[in-house]
């Protein structure tokens, strides 16, 4: 396939500066007609031939400023439109007929149908399966569009913009148009048509102007839609007070549709959801479905500045918006709930998901210079990555400097597609400093490693850290250039508080942070009297991993006594990161790991600790994960030992302190109405983490199954029959309870999700049967990308003895999977095959098998370029 290239960017010589369209929608036969007003630049001659995309169209009528084009002017292919000879006049209109059948499209790309609705998806290149188009995001147009149906099958018509009109037409038939006024780029176009039910609000901005919202649901599920319409009001006024930014249209539009590939998408004034992020209530969505569905509202709202108001110049840009939007809806989240907590969370989805990606075969830099396929880089380096660049550019600069150089940017490029170079640039002008180090980030892939060693000369009262920085090479960049790492510190004494020092040599120090630039440091703090712990990396200033030669001793004070919340579950973390893995080398060498009793007991204090909110007590409570490690350990992975080492200190933990969670576990009983707050939802989370442990213990099937037939709502119910699936696999009472929440809910989708979801978790190499079988049940469906996330995703994401069960099974049903979901949607099927970017982590027989795999997906003739891209990386 072909290979797209950054350095190859070049402005197109034509523009589309206005474009009208009419859909005359039916479900096999719909028409689009598009009237493109086409402008040539200044000084390109009128013999160049203006190319449009398409990918899979048929061309029916074409015309330029009336005359239909005779055949010699123009060639038309299913991927491509040339007109050969244009008007010599540099403007002009081009009429383009094109017939869609949206029925017929599963690969939820275009223009297709989701339960009976019309809806579009044209983020990355889905406009050109709708009509021929410039179809690049430097292409910026104001779009009219005139949307034709028939009343009965769809009296709901929406697009983007503003309403400018509407009407009857003969045999039952009627019409919308839409204008809107902000050029935009065919990306962020969007057309609803379909029945729907609509929840009304309203928000009065900033400058007092009156906003109608409105969220759109499958009728009947309106009163599921309030949490989000909450958020968004939330959202609206924060983008105003943190960031200044105020809507800019009379209407905000969200659609929730069943069908979706994605989670959300920011079309201008008309945001297209995934109803898994718009719908809840206490009965059907967990605390976790909560915050989601406030973050991603939240998300694709503060879009309409960074990414629609301005944009991205090529989509090597994706990261411009999509970190930024990310960084903006995380400090949304943090605002709303607890930072320390949200943080913590953060960093989890991070090393869970973008460490993995940027130590194997498929690590790209935030802003990548080269793809395949652009469906594959909406990834976590893009999103989640992108974020924390553009947190420590914040770090670097102080919150105010910040905050002048996002007004610069929002005053400078308005109106613009712009670039990575566009955005430090206004940071490098406010500030005065030179960030061509730092953008690093963007251009070079890789996670940095810090080594920090210290020694104290109490008789010179010196402190001395040693730090030395590299960057592991990542697929075509084999050497790295030094990064400038911004490390936030603090020189912990024993009275918990923070030693000060009357001087430092050997790097800059501002504010608490160390700013590493060089391969090498060493920073020499003077009138250190005392030998102080390191307390490193604070808040997670850089996306980074160390090495600390650190006392044990100073790491268990600091996991019970450092005063910032995230360092202290850093210290707690890696605590149990290090027993894990001793205790996994102990399984594999045939004994039975064993675990410090500081450690167990630290544990049962965290968890009594009352100082401490119960959502952080919750969090530092979940070990890590399986997957996390497998990333820290790196190298010849066997998944059924981490299996092992897991459980024996979980049980270690839950026996150590019995009592404790116990009487706590009683306690957190909640007593008050439901209510999806962040703190609620934190003693939630507590008592459910407390099940989890408590199940260790004989005779706990029966708490379980209490404490699930006691639930009052959706994260009690779902948490306990994890318990249930996960820790009493096969036990009566799991079999009753798996039976009585499928029965219960087998007519509601996103929470028969929860339901696959839960069995394709349940560890070890029988799982795979069940997972096979429940491919069958009547509420799965390959064509849904929700349901196979939930099903074929959950188990090879997030199963790890299942998966990678040892004589390959896991892997054969993955290729057939895989190659199922490819026949109807590429996008989903490139999506499930990232499960095995980490192969070569595995030890070598399992290594081998799932080479094999990967092989026979590549060896399958016609591939999809978005699952040829994947396999092929993954492989090289
Ligand atoms: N809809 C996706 C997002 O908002 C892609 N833009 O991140
Ligand atoms: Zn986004």
């Amino acid at each position: 396939g072909q290979v797209f290239k950054l350095e190859d960017y070049r402005p197109n010589d034509y523009l589309i500066p206005e474009t009208s369209l009419t859909f005359r929608l039916s479900p096999e036969a719909t028409r689009v007609t598009a009237e493109l007003t086409v402008e040539r630049r200044d000084g390109v001659a009128a013999s160049v031939p203006l190319v449009l995309d398409g990918d899979g169209l048929t061309l029916s009528r074409i015309a330029i400023d009336g005359r239909t084009l005779a055949p010699m002017d123009f060639f038309a292919t299913p991927d491509q439109l040339t007109i050969t000879t244009p008007p010599a006049a540099p403007r002009f209109q081009l009429l383009i007929e094109t017939e869609l059948a949206p029925a017929h499209n599963e690969a939820l790309m275009g223009l297709y149908r989701s339960s009976n609705v019309y809806c579009t998806q044209c983020e990355a290149e889905g406009f050109r399966r709708i009509t021929y188009f410039l179809d690049r995001p430097d292409i910026l147009s104001v779009y009219t569009v005139r949307i034709e149906a028939r009343r009965h099958e769809a009296p709901l018509l929406l697009s983007n913009g503003n309403p400018a009109g509407s009407g009857e037409l003969a045999d039952g038939w009627h019409y919308a148009v839409w204008h809107d006024p902000f050029p935009k780029p065919s990306y962020l176009f969007a057309l609803v048509a379909g029945a729907l039910g609509k929840v009304a609000d309203s928000f009065i901005t900033l400058s007092g102007r009156k906003v109608d919202l409105g969220i759109y649901v499958e009728p009947g599920k309106e009163p599921l839609a309030g949490y989000a319409m909450d958020a968004l009001k939330r959202s609206m006024k924060w983008d105003e007070e943190a960031f200044g930014r105020e809507y800019d249209l009379d209407v905000f539009n969200i659609v929730a549709v069943s069908d979706f590939n994605m989670g959300a998408m920011e079309n201008k004034g008309l945001n297209i959801f995934n109803d898994k992020y718009v719908l809840a209530d206490q009965e059907t969505a967990t605390d976790a479905d909560f915050a989601n569905i406030e973050a991603i509202i939240a998300h694709e709202y503060f879009h309409n500045w960074t990414g629609n108001r301005i944009t991205c110049r090529d989509w090597f840009q994706l990261c411009l918006k999509e970190g930024l939007t990310v960084f903006r809806d995380h400090e949304f989240s943090a605002d709303q709930r607890s930072r320390a907590v949200k943080r913590i969370a953060e960093v989890r989805t991070l090393r869970a998901h973008q460490f993995p990606e940027d130590q194997g075969p498929l690590a790209h830099p935030v802003r990548p210079r080269r793809y395949r396929e652009i469906n594959n880089f909406y990834t976590a380096t893009v999103y989640e990555k992108g974020s924390e660049v553009v947190r420590m550019i914040r770090t670097i600069l102080g919150a105010e400097t910040f905050r002048a150089g996002m007004d610069l940017y929002f005053q400078r490029h308005d109106g613009e597609a712009a670039t990575i170079e566009d955005f430090i640039k206004v940071f490098e002008d406010v500030s005065g400093r030179d960030l061509s180090q730092f953008s690093l980030w963007y251009h070079q892939a890789g996670t940095p490693n810090l080594t920090i060693s210290s020694t104290h000369n109490a008789a010179a009262q010196e402190f001395t850290l040693e730090i030395e920085q590299s960057v592991p090479p990542t697929p075509s960049e084999s050497r790295k250039r030094l990064m400038h790492i911004p490390l936030a510190f603090s020189l912990v004494g024993a009275d918990c508080k923070a030693i000060a020092y009357n001087g430092v040599e050997g790097a800059s120090v501002e504010d608490g942070v160390i700013h590493i630039r060089k391969r090498r440091h060493m920073v020499r703090f003077s009138g250190v009297a005392e030998r102080p712990a390191m307390s490193l990396n604070r808040g997670f200033s850089a996306p980074v991993t160390l090495s600390v030669e650190q006392k044990a001793d100073d790491q268990f004070f600091l996991a019970g006594h450092d005063d910032d919340t995230f360092s202290r579950w850093q210290a707690f973390n890696t605590l149990l990161t290090d027993s894990l893995i001793s205790a996994f080398r102990q399984v594999l060498g045939g004994k039975q790991p064993n675990f410090a009793s500081r450690l167990t007991d630290l544990a049962g204090k965290i968890a009594g600790d009352e100082t401490l909110e119960p959502a952080y007590r919750a969090l530092a409570l979940a070990l890590p994960s399986e997957a996390d490690i497998a990333r820290d350990i790196g190298k010849n992975i066997d998944p059924d030992a981490i299996l092992s080492a897991r459980e024996a200190l979980t049980a270690a933990i839950a026996e150590t302190n019995s009592e404790i969670f116990s009487r706590l576990y009683d306690r957190l009983a909640d007593k008050d109405a439901f209510s999806p707050d962040a703190a609620s939802a934190g003693r939630r989370a507590l008592r459910n983490i407390l099940l989890d442990y408590l199940s260790l213990l004989p005779g706990s099937a029966a708490l379980a199954a209490r404490h699930f037939q006691s639930a009052t709502n959706m994260t009690d119910r779902a948490a306990a029959l994890t318990v249930l699936a996960l820790r009493h696999r096969g036990s009566p009472e799991t079999v009753k309870a798996l039976a009585d929440f499928g029965a219960k809910y087998a007519t509601d989708p996103l929470v028969m999700d929860k339901w696959f979801q839960i069995q394709a978790s349940v560890p070890g190499p029988q799982t795979i049967h069940a997972v096979r079988a429940l491919t069958g049940h009547p509420a799965f469906s390959m064509a849904n990308p929700n349901r196979v996330r939930s099903l074929v995703g959950t188990f090879s994401s997030a199963n790890q003895t299942g998966f990678h069960r040892a004589d390959g099974e896991g892997y054969r049903f993955f290729v057939e999977t895989v190659l199922q979901v490819e026949k109807r949607n590429p996008q989903l099927a490139a999506r499930l095959a990232t499960a095995l970017r980490s192969w070569r982590s595995l030890e070598p027989a399992r290594q081998a098998k799932a080479r094999e795999a990967l092989l026979s997906i590549a060896n399958v003739e016609n591939l999809s370029a978005d699952l040829r891209d994947i396999v092929e990386r993954t492989l090289a």
